[in-house]
């Protein structure tokens, strides 16, 4: 039997809509409070659809008048949409509703920010601009006309007439609703041009607001790098005359592939060295290729339903993390891929919230643009193509493209492309596409005679709805040390398919010390009982960089392990062993920043729930103060030699190198703050002539408690900039001291800046005090409370933001019995919220039903 719910919608109920939609023109007459959308759309019945009644979605549209053939129809509406009776043959479907842009706070559909109207249309957004099947394998070919007296008015696909107050747009290829898009405003470019590898001269703008102009130079070069790599590598070229990039103030996520029009949070393309930090300068890099890339990836070949959603957003996941490896150092991507997969994918794997890649029921699809589709989607397609070879995963993708352009896709479809080019079987490797959870990987060693026998056994835990779950292909990258530190085997791939298997390694001299798991070669959880002393001999030796970090991280886990549940003091061979790396002027200054970083705390509260212990928030704060302190001491001597080697004498860039030395000198910066107090912050500060250096500095003085005056000067200086606004709410509860960082964000909570209803604003000062693993976790539940006050306040207004923001408290069940009831508590007076959005409903039942 189904779920008692009557919104649940399942994977297994996919029917094709019953028309097909033959071509759309809209016509808008914008108005902030009365914006009139007049649609003509041509519908024919679909040959290979069961019969059934002809239903459009909307909601929140008022009906002023529908017509079909020329004659006035009466549909029956509902709060989902209207169904109607119409002919038995293609037909004409006129329909003109009213909408209220200024009025829409939950930034879905089109609204207002800053004056400027928007859209945001994917999920399921197109049905509160007009009635319309509004699914992703409902594809058409759309011309918009914009009536208004915005000066700039942009839509998909390429110009077409315009004149005084209107402004005409035809879009040719075929799309989904969802990727509709529609700008008008006030809006300036910063224009360039790109020639495809056939010739085509294709338009390029970024538009910003008036102000903003100086701060898309970056952005588009990121754009025409996108464009040049998607051509060498993967052979894909533009095929459109222009390509159209909006900054968008209000947005609830960070960015959206629209066909030739996509939109961008301000903070995941605006940029200048003043005002952004190099991992924005990164992230900007990233989002605008995982967005231009979705143009193929996506938009050309789409989603047949929303749970394929992994189709488009694995794979352009993917590529975006192929192009930041060859834009920027492939091994420092690779680890920050896994600390993202470690610190965000397996607490939700591991919790209420798990769900398969391909999940097979939903309430809400806007909960499920979740770190499991998406960086597991990605991970997923990594494996594949270790499994199949870079030369078979590029037959697999050439026959992808000329096989599906045009089609809404399934993973179906994804995995027998890889089964046609290659020859392989998938029907076990499909399992990572419909079993939740994290893998843990055992591993157990003989050696004898010159054999060297791994041995592994695989088990993946219960999630909720899959009891029991079957064993995965992983795909385990191995190599292997002599006792003297040369490599005896070079990396070879291990396919591990039972559930439990051995392999053998022959004619070895020695017993050798294993390397496994090498560049993080599946998303599972490696439980190995290695011995410190062997994790040092890796730490040193590893060839693996994935491995070598990862030595240094597993060290430092046990240290700080033993530190909280014994009381040791910390593990001085771990640090002698880090510090010889450290010294490594070889190493490149970014992978060498990398080594200095320390698990997080949450990160040591997820180990310690896997191993069997009650994290204490508290305890893990003291212990992470007390190694840090340590650290600072230990290393008195290197801090001065590394904070030199820092030291970056050219004027600055985002470039790889520089980002890397700016890295290093960060983590050295803060560990110098134990020894001095805060003296070299303050003189960083003081003379930062960059984003970076200057909220590094300001971050140490918030750590070190000397930040009154810091903070006061930076507010001064920058408050009429939104974006670094951001960070300064940000900054000064994510670096604060726990026990006040509560205090400080209701404080904030009341600063005349903070704009509640700007996601952004709202994320920097809730989802910090969440991030802030001791702060968050006060024993006291303070910050459960001031949460919960505001999602309860947020979620009439933005559901969407609000369900994404309630999964904060997804780890609950972990802690100890006071916290708890306390977190039991929040999430039950958030459900008991009378008029719960569908979206936040859906994620706390969730999260409750542990
Ligand atoms: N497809 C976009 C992400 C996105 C998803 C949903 C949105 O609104 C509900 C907005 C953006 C991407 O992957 O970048
Ligand atoms: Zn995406």
């Amino acid at each position: 039997m189904k779920d008692a719910s009557p919104q649940t919608v399942y994977l297994s109920d996919y029917t094709p809509f019953g028309w097909q939609v033959q071509d759309v023109h809209l016509t808008f007459r914008l108005a902030p409070e009365a914006t009139r959308v007049l649609a003509r759309i041509h519908f024919a019945p679909n040959p290979d659809a069961p019969k059934q009644e002809f239903f459009l979605h909307g909601e929140d549209l008022t009906l002023i008048h529908a017509a079909i053939d020329g004659r006035t129809v009466s549909p029956v509406q509902s709060a989902e949409g209207l169904t109607c009776t119409v002919p038995d043959g293609p037909f004409l479907w006129e329909c003109e509703v009213e909408i209220a842009p200024a009025k829409n706070t939950a930034l879905e559909g089109l609204y207002m920010s800053n004056g400027m109207y928007c859209t945001q249309c994917e999920a399921e957004g197109f049905r509160k601009i007009t009635f319309y099947p509004d699914r992703p394998d409902v594809m058409s070919v759309f011309t918009v006309r914009i009536e208004g007296e915005e000066p700039v008015k942009l839509s998909n696909g390429n110009p077409g007439k315009t004149g005084e107050g209107f402004a005409e747009w035809h879009d040719p290829w075929p799309k989904p609703a969802y990727l509709f898009a529609l700008v008008a405003g006030d809006l300036v470019n910063h224009p360039d041009r790109f020639t495809t590898m056939n010739g085509r001269d294709v338009e390029l703008n970024i538009w910003v607001r008036p102000g903003d102009e100086g701060k898309c130079a970056f952005g588009m070069e990121a754009l025409k790098k996108s464009m040049k790599w998607d051509e060498d590598v993967y052979g894909r070229e533009y095929d459109l005359d222009i390509f159209n990039i909006v900054a968008v103030d209000d947005f609830n996520m960070g960015a959206m592939e629209n066909k030739g029009l996509n939109v961008f949070n301000s903070s995941c393309v605006l940029a200048s060295p003043e005002t952004s930090t190099d991992a924005n300068f990164e992230r900007i890099e990233a989002i605008i290729a995982h967005e231009y890339f979705h143009n193929w990836t996506g938009n050309r070949i789409t989603c047949r339903d929303w749970f394929q959603l992994c189709l488009k957003e694995g794979l352009t996941v993917f590529r975006d993390a192929q192009f930041t490896a060859d834009m920027r150092s492939a091994p420092v991507k690779r680890i920050e891929d896994a600390q993202m997969m470690r610190g965000r994918q397996f607490p939700e794997d591991q919790g209420p919230l798990a769900h398969p890649v391909r999940p097979e029921s939903f309430q809400e699809i806007n909960n499920f643009y979740t770190a499991t589709v998406y960086e597991k989607g990605a991970e997923v397609i990594g494996m594949l193509k270790r499994l199949v070879g870079d030369e078979d995963y590029a037959k697999a993708l050439d026959l992808y493209f000329d096989r599906h352009d045009g089609d809404a896709a399934t993973i179906e479809d994804w995995l027998k492309v890889f089964e046609d080019a290659t020859g392989r079987d998938l029907t076990q490797f499909k399992r990572w596409y419909s079993q939740a959870g994290t893998p843990r990987v055992s591993v157990t060693e003989d050696w004898a005679d010159g054999t060297y026998t791994l041995t592994f056994r695989q088990v993946t835990p219960p999630t909720p709805g899959q009891p029991d779950k079957a064993p995965q292909v992983i795909p385990m990258a191995v190599g292997l040390l002599n006792p003297n530190g040369d490599e005896v085997v070079p990396t070879t791939l291990l396919e591990i398919t039972e559930a439990e298997q051995s392999f053998r390694f022959d004619g070895l001299s020695a017993r050798p010390v294993p390397s496994l798991l090498r560049d993080f070669s599946a998303p599972v959880v490696m439980e190995r009982e290695a011995s410190a002393e062997e994790r040092a001999f890796l730490l040193a030796h590893d060839t693996d960089p994935f491995n070598r970090w990862d030595a240094s991280q597993m060290l430092g886990i046990e240290c700080l392990i033993a530190m909280i549940t014994e009381g040791a003091t910390p593990d001085t061979a771990w640090l002698d062993g880090l510090e010889r790396v450290l010294r490594d002027t070889d190493l490149d200054p970014a992978y060498r920043a990398l080594m200095m970083g320390t698990p997080s705390q949450a990160e040591l509260a997820r180990v310690l729930h896997e191993r069997g212990h009650t994290p204490d928030p508290e305890a893990i704060w003291n212990a992470a103060e007390t190694l840090a302190q340590f650290r600072a001491e230990r290393w008195a001597d290197l801090l001065p030699r590394l904070a030199a080697e820092a030291t970056v004498e050219a004027p600055y860039s985002p470039d790889a190198e520089q980002v890397g030395k700016r890295a290093l000198g960060a983590g050295v910066l803060a560990l110098q703050t134990r020894l001095d107090g805060g003296k070299a912050a303050q003189a960083q500060f003081d003379s930062a002539d960059n984003m970076t250096l200057q909220l590094t500095a300001l971050g140490s003085l918030v750590r070190a408690g000397r930040d009154a005056e810091a903070l006061a000067a930076f507010e001064e200086q920058w408050q009429d900039d939104r974006l670094v606004m951001d960070k300064w709410f940000g900054l000064q509860i994510g670096a604060a001291a726990p026990d006040v960082a509560v205090e400080r964000a209701q404080a904030l909570t009341r600063h005349a800046a903070f704009d509640w209803k700007n996601p952004n604003r709202f994320r920097a000062v809730l989802g910090g005090l969440a991030m802030h693993h001791a702060a968050f976790h006060r024993a006291d539940g303070a910050s459960y409370a001031l949460l919960a006050d505001w999602l309860i306040r947020l979620d009439d207004l933005n559901p969407q933001t609000t369900a994404r923001m309630a999964a904060v408290f997804q780890t609950w069940t972990r802690y100890d019995e006071g916290r708890r009831a306390l977190m039991r508590a929040a999430l039950e007076r958030i459900a008991a919220k009378p008029k719960l959005s569908r979206d936040t409903g859906e994620m706390v039942t969730r999260m409750l039903a542990q």
